[in-house]
């Protein structure tokens, strides 16, 4: 084991093309502040780097579709994502962006050295280009159907239904994702990074030297590096990105694969003129947080970068999660499946650490995990308010009834007291241990146990009866009670940092230091506590079904953008299209009919004369808001008699695909009997 001296943490940067979600957190940034926030309470000299990757054919589809420039998209989105994290409690110590001039020299210098030491392959090839666009079509710019799974929506750089990465020139029947047009092929030259020719020094760093990889990256890694690597574009013929710094590819810009990796150089330079500590010492311990989606970039493709240009070192560990699904189903925003996070503060405002420890416990670390409205609830009202809460609460409470909210001086300690300074121990090392191996899930388990722990001393001692009886014990069992309350808060810090505040300030005390938290003389007697407050509060079943509703909305629209048009009914002739007599007509009057909830009848004056309709539309119209409105009628259908009332014709309605009708009326006012064809 190499002896660290300074730890670089990286956090993936998230495209800045909409806000995040939880998905985002659970994945990424909560391991993240975790570990980071872990190795400033034990002193460790560490920076946690984060940014918006504002590259990438994502944000110009974006901007193209809003009809605004990507630039506007960007700014718009790095502040979102911005503010939601620092909303959250992630404790990065810069959060740039990569439109930034400084990322924009970096990633150019960076490039250059890799060119001038001749390690790129310069390559010209057919590449698909869209004729009435003028351009090419790189990555996401086209689709096509999937020649490992046949899903008919694949892109030119990866297929989302069966994960397989692809290159354009692989997908059946490519169209234009800009104009749907099919594509032509047009010459272009490229600069590659020979990763074919850097497979050996690979399989050694990561298959021999990293064995002690997470399972799903290594074995990702040993899948990518077994089925053979082949040399990879890193420019691309597009006008939004880092300009390829080459006289002879003036329209070219770095992939976005490669100048986003860079952003956590950029950034750090940005943070500190002594960057260069954190990126080439090799007694810097660099982990990069990341989704399982990112694996290869930064396991095969930025350590090659960094290797090849020679002056920086490479990651030491790249502890990928799985990805969280919501509510059974996988998270997207396209189809607005997902809890925003800047959504969940409006409806749960000061509950950051409900939804961290929700998900912190739910962490997809070795598989796909499930986030549940339930659940969340269940977490918070039998584990956060049932557990940790009641503690804390009873805790404080008893003291300040007993001794007015001042420490009382202990007894000596008894077998039970000194169980708990071992318990103590043990939970301190499994916090450090499992934390130090990526395993958070299990590190904010034993976190809780100092509160588990103290529930069962309260439940055993039962002070509340002793104190009629042996008054020198119960404090004795109080002192404890508040110096676990101070361990408790010192422990669960790195997951849950704005409650541990605010039991500090309960505590008034100021936050010691992480290796006093085995110690039981960390508030001495005679201190004064604050008032206590509420830790945590219980959600009730209505504040869930508002979100399970919300979801479902969401689900419900998405069906309903799907559902196809109704197909072409079949052909008819002018002959029988004229059979019809259409007429523009004014209503006059309109009343519910009794005991039909859908129906309305309608005195209308056709131009021809006045009469009575029956019309279907009580769901979707009062009869006061369309009296004097003109409408289309069909006045030579046999009249028909619906709950006794004759109806003598038929209005005209458009029916949506969610089967809500509404009128057809003439652009502007017309002559009543004006026919319609
Ligand atoms: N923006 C992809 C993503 O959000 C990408 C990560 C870049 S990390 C250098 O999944
Ligand atoms: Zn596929």
């Amino acid at each position: 084991m190499k002896n660290f001296e300074r730890h670089l943490v990286t956090s993936a940067l998230p495209y800045a093309n909409g806000p995040v979600h939880i998905g985002h957190l659970a994945g990424v940034y909560i391991p993240a502040d975790i570990y980071s926030r872990y190795l400033r309470l034990k002193k460790e000299d560490v920076i946690f780097i984060g940014g918006s990757d504002e590259h990438g054919v994502p944000i110009t589809l974006k901007a193209k579709k809003e009809g605004v420039s990507p630039q506007e998209i960007v700014d718009r989105y790095h502040s979102i994502i911005k503010k939601s994290f620092e909303d959250f409690g992630i404790s990065f110590d810069i959060y740039s962006r990569t439109s930034n001039k400084i990322h924009h020299e970096t990633a150019q210098e960076f490039f250059l050295t890799l060119y001038n030491k001749g390690e790129f392959v310069e390559k010209t090839s057919m590449q698909f280009y869209d004729e009435a666009e003028n351009q090419f079509l790189a990555d996401r710019y086209i689709m096509g159907t999937c020649p490992k799974c046949g899903a008919e929506d694949a892109y030119g750089d990866q297929c989302e239904k069966c994960g397989s990465s692809l290159s354009p020139e692989e997908l059946i029947n490519p169209r234009s994702v800009i104009s749907g047009n099919k594509p032509v092929l047009k010459e272009t030259k490229h600069w590659y990074l020979p990763l074919d020719k850097y497979e050996d020094e690979l399989r050694k760093w990561i298959l021999e030297d990293h064995k002690e990889w997470k399972p799903n990256v290594y074995g990702q890694c040993k899948s990518w590096i077994d089925s053979g690597l082949f040399p990879r574009a890193v420019t691309r013929d597009l006008d939004w990105g880092v300009k390829v710094p080459l006289k002879e590819a003036e329209n070219k810009v770095l992939y976005v694969w490669f100048d986003a990796p860079i952003g956590y150089i950029s950034a750090t330079k940005e943070l500190t003129p002594d960057w260069e500590k954190y990126w080439k010492n090799e007694k810097t311990k660099m982990v990069c947080f990341i989704g399982k989606d990112n694996i290869v970039f930064h396991c095969i493709i930025f350590p090659s970068m960094l290797k090849h240009e020679g002056t920086y070192i490479l990651p030491e560990n790249v502890p990928a999660n799985e990805f969280l699904n919501l509510e059974g189903d996988k998270i997207s925003t396209s189809r607005n499946w997902a809890v925003w996070l800047h959504e969940y503060l409006e409806e749960f405002p000061g509950k950051q650490d409900v939804l961290r420890y929700a998900l912190a416990s739910n962490m997809p670390e070795t598989k796909d995990n499930d986030f549940t409205w339930k659940d969340f609830q269940a977490k918070n009202n039998n584990e956060l308010v049932a557990i940790m809460g009641n503690f804390v609460n009873r805790a404080l409470v008893l003291t300040s009834k007993y001794y007015n909210g001042i420490i009382p001086h202990p007894g000596a300690d008894t077998e039970y007291e000194k169980e708990i300074r071992n318990e103590i121990l043990k939970i301190k090392e499994n916090i450090e241990k499992n934390i130090e191996n990526f395993k958070f899930r299990e590190a904010l388990k034993e976190a809780v146990n100092i509160t588990r722990l103290g529930n069962k001393y309260l439940a055993d001692t039962e002070p509340w009866k002793l104190i009629k009886t042996d008054g020198e014990r119960v404090k004795t069992i109080m002192y404890y009670s508040i110096q676990l309350c101070a361990l408790s808060a010192i422990l669960a810090e790195p997951f849950l940092p704005f409650t541990s505040n605010k039991l500090f300030v309960m505590l008034n005390i100021e936050k010691p230091e992480w290796e006093k938290a085995v110690q039981f003389d960390i508030i001495p007697a005679g201190h004064k506590l604050n008032e206590p407050e509420l830790l945590f509060e219980r959600i009730e079943d209505d504040k869930i079904e508002f979100q399970i509703g919300k979801l479902m909305k969401a689900k419900e629209e998405n069906e309903l953008a799907n559902k196809t048009v109704i197909p072409q009914k079949e052909i008819i002739t002018y002959d029988d299209f004229v059979k019809q007599d259409i007429r523009i007509a004014t209503i006059l009057e309109a009343e519910k009919v009794p005991k039909a909830d859908k129906l309305l009848k309608l005195k209308v004056d056709t131009g021809i004369d006045i009469r009575t309709i029956v019309s279907g539309i009580a769901k979707y119209y009062t009869p006061e808001e369309i009296i004097g409105k003109q409408v289309c009628v069909l006045v030579n259908l046999a009249p028909r008699t619906l709950r006794g009332i004759e109806s003598n014709g038929m209005v005209l309605m458009a029916e949506d695909k969610d089967g809500s009708l509404k009128f057809i009326s003439p652009e502007s006012l017309s002559s009543n009997g004006s026919t319609v064809s």
